[in-house]
C-alpha cells in the first residue's frame, strides 16, 4: 500500500491538548494526507493542527455529523482512515484497521473498542447504552457487530462515494453503519485498543440526550430496510396497549360497570395495531423487491466497470 493512497480524516472540536501529538505520530509513520475537519474551535486546535503538518478545513455547519459528510465530500484517496482527535484511539493501530479495505475484503472497518479498553475509557453508563445501542442495531438489521459507535474506523473510495449521511450530530458513526449495510458494503470489525481521554479535555457527547438520538437514528433509518421490525413495533405497542385497556374494561363489565369511551379506544388501538402488523408484511414485500433491483443493478454496474 503506498500510504500517499490514504487520507487521515479527523474531525475536531477543542482538542487543542491532543491534537498536534496525533497529527505528528501519523506523519512519522510516512502518511502525508492529514485532513482535520474542525468545527470552529475555540482554542488553539486549528492552529496546533496546522503547525503539526496537516490540512485544516473548518466545517460549514455544526455537529460532528456535518463535519465528516463535508469531509466525504472533498476526498478523493483510494482509503481515508477516520480517527477522533481527542487521543482516545492509538495511531500504531492504523495499519490493523486499514489491512482489510486494503486486501480488498472489507469496503468499510471498524475498530471494535470493547476487545481491549483502558480503565476509565468508558463510563458505567456509556459502557451499558453502546451495549443497548449494538443489540437495537441487531434487531433491527439482522447484522451483529460488536462496536456501531466506534469513531476508529476505515473505508474505501467506493464506500466513501457510496455513503450519504444526513446526520448532523453523533448519529453519524450509526448512520455510517446503517448506510454500509442498506448499500450491500463489506464491513469487517477488527480489535483496537480505547485509551481514556486526557485529563482536562472534555467530550462534547452527552451521554443521555446523544444516546437516545442514536436509537432513534436506528429506528427510523430501519423504515427502508426492516420494514417488519419497524412496523411490527408500533403495532406491537398498539395492541398491547389495546389489550391492557380491554381487560380492564372486561374486568370492570364483569363488576356491572360499563366504560363505552375506553371500550372504543381498547377496539381502536387493537384495529390499529393489527393493521400495522398487515402493513409490515406488505412494505416488506416492497423493499425486498426493492433490494433485488438494487443488487442486481450493482452487479451490472459492477460487469460495465469491468469492461
Ligand atoms: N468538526 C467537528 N468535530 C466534532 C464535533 N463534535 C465533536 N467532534 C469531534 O469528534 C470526535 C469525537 O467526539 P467526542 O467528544 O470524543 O465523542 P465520543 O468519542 O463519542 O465520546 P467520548 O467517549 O466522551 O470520548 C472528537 O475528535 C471531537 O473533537 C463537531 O461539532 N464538529
Ligand atoms: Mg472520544
Amino acid at each position: 500500500m503506498n500510504k500517499d493512497d490514504v487520507c487521515i480524516l479527523i474531525p475536531t472540536l477543542n482538542e487543542g491538548k491532543t491534537i498536534e501529538g496525533i497529527v505528528r505520530e501519523f506523519i512519522s509513520m510516512g502518511f502525508s494526507d492529514i485532513l482535520v475537519i474542525d468545527g470552529n474551535s475555540t482554542d488553539d486546535t486549528v492552529k496546533k493542527a496546522q503547525n503539526a503538518g496537516a490540512k485544516v478545513v473548518i466545517q460549514s455547519g455544526t455537529g460532528k455529523g456535518q463535519a465528516v459528510s463535508q469531509a466525504f465530500s472533498i476526498i478523493q484517496n483510494k482509503y481515508v482512515v477516520m480517527i477522533d482527535g481527542d487521543g482516545t484511539y492509538l495511531s500504531e493501530e492504523v495499519n490493523k484497521i486499514l489491512e482489510p479495505v486494503v486486501a480488498g475484503i472489507a469496503d468499510h472497518v471498524i475498530g471494535n473498542r470493547f476487545a481491549n479498553y483502558q480503565k476509565g475509557a468508558f463510563t458505567s453508563l456509556n459502557l451499558f447504552g453502546n451495549r443497548i445501542l449494538n443489540k437495537i442495531f441487531g434487531f433491527a438489521y439482522g447484522i451483529w457487530l460488536g462496536d456501531i459507535l466506534s469513531g476508529y474506523r476505515a473505508f474505501n473510495n467506493n464506500a466513501i462515494k457510496q455513503i450519504e449521511l444526513n446526520r448532523t450530530g453523533f448519529e453519524v458513526e450509526t448512520e455510517i453503519t446503517v448506510e454500509c449495510v442498506k448499500k450491500d458494503l463489506k464491513i469487517v470489525e477488527v480489535p483496537i485498543t480505547y485509551l481514556a481521554r486526557v485529563s482536562g479535555a472534555a467530550t462534547k457527547l452527552r451521554p443521555i440526550r446523544d444516546g437516545f438520538r442514536i436509537a432513534s437514528t436506528i429506528y427510523l433509518l430501519a423504515r427502508t430496510h426492516n420494514p417488519l421490525f419497524y412496523f411490527n413495533l408500533i403495532g406491537g405497542l398498539l395492541t398491547v396497549s389495546g389489550i391492557a385497556v380491554g381487560v380492564y374494561v372486561t374486568d370492570e363489565w364483569l363488576k356491572n360497570i360499563t366504560h363505552i369511551p375506553l371500550t372504543i379506544l381498547a377496539t381502536l388501538l387493537i384495529v390499529t395495531g393489527i393493521q400495522m402488523f398487515i402493513f409490515a408484511i406488505l412494505s416488506d414485500l416492497i423493499v425486498s423487491m426493492h433490494r433485488e433491483n438494487m443488487h442486481m443493478m450493482r452487479k451490472i454496474l459492477k460487469e460495465k466497470e469491468k469492461q
